[in-house]
């Protein structure tokens, strides 16, 4: 199996890179933002649990998460591959993915990590809040996810440059731009 992480800060570019990545590779993309937005939509207790969470900026707990993704992962048994988006988080919910991976017989092929500076970040995520309603792209929600990518998200950069699956990808330029350098980078693994 080919199991992608994308990697980034919020505005980074995962949800935009990632259905590329699909159409191309034909992997199945999980976007543990995209699974939390639709259980609020649909009223469901998770849903209602994690709205608190999501519109201060803040993650929605681990083991929420943990099990949340293991039943995706469950109800779409014998794909291709998987395309990561948004997960993992944190140190625990990597150690995690991995040991379900393994219980799976596979693993992580690389994490695709998009560079962006902090500015570029803040700039794209205020243009989506004014097109896309989104409850948590406002500049108080923004800092408060800036902050909490540099402190519980970033430490997952060295666990992965440790592994020796870390792959870092210019993510400023034109979204195709971007995509050919994921593109060459995912035709190594
Ligand atoms: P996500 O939905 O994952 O939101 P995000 O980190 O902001 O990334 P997103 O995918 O939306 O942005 P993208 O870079 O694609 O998470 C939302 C919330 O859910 C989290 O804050 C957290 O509360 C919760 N959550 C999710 N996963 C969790 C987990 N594992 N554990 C705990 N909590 C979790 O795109 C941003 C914008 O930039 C788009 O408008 C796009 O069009 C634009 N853009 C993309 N590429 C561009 C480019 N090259 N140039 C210009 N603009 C570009």
């Amino acid at each position: 199996m080919l199991n992608i992480v994308i990697f980034g800060a919020p505005g980074s570019g995962k949800g935009t890179q990632s259905d590329l990545i699909k159409e191309k590779y034909g992997l199945f993309h999980i976007s543990t933002g995209d699974v939390l937005r639709s259980e609020i939509k649909n009223g469901t207790e998770l849903g209602k649990i994690a709205e608190g969470y999501i519109s201060k900026g803040q993650l929605v707990p681990d083991q929420l998460i943990i099990d949340m993704l293991a039943s995706v992962l469950d109800a779409n048994k014998g794909v291709k591959g998987v395309i990561f988006d948004g997960f993992p988080r944190t140190i625990a919910q990597a150690v995690a993915l991995d040991e379900m991976l393994k219980a799976r017989e596979t693993a992580v092929s690389g994490v695709v990590a998009l560079e962006v500076e902090e500015n570029e970040l803040i700039q794209r995520l205020l243009k989506r809040g004014e097109i896309s309603g989104r409850s948590d792209d406002n500049m108080e929600t923004i800092k408060s996810r800036l902050d909490v990518y540099n402190n519980q998200t970033s430490p997952l950069i060295d666990h992965y440059k440790a592994s020796g699956k870390y792959i870092g990808i210019q993510g400023m330029g034109s979204i195709d731009d971007i995509f050919g350098r994921i593109s060459q980078a995912i035709d190594k693994l």
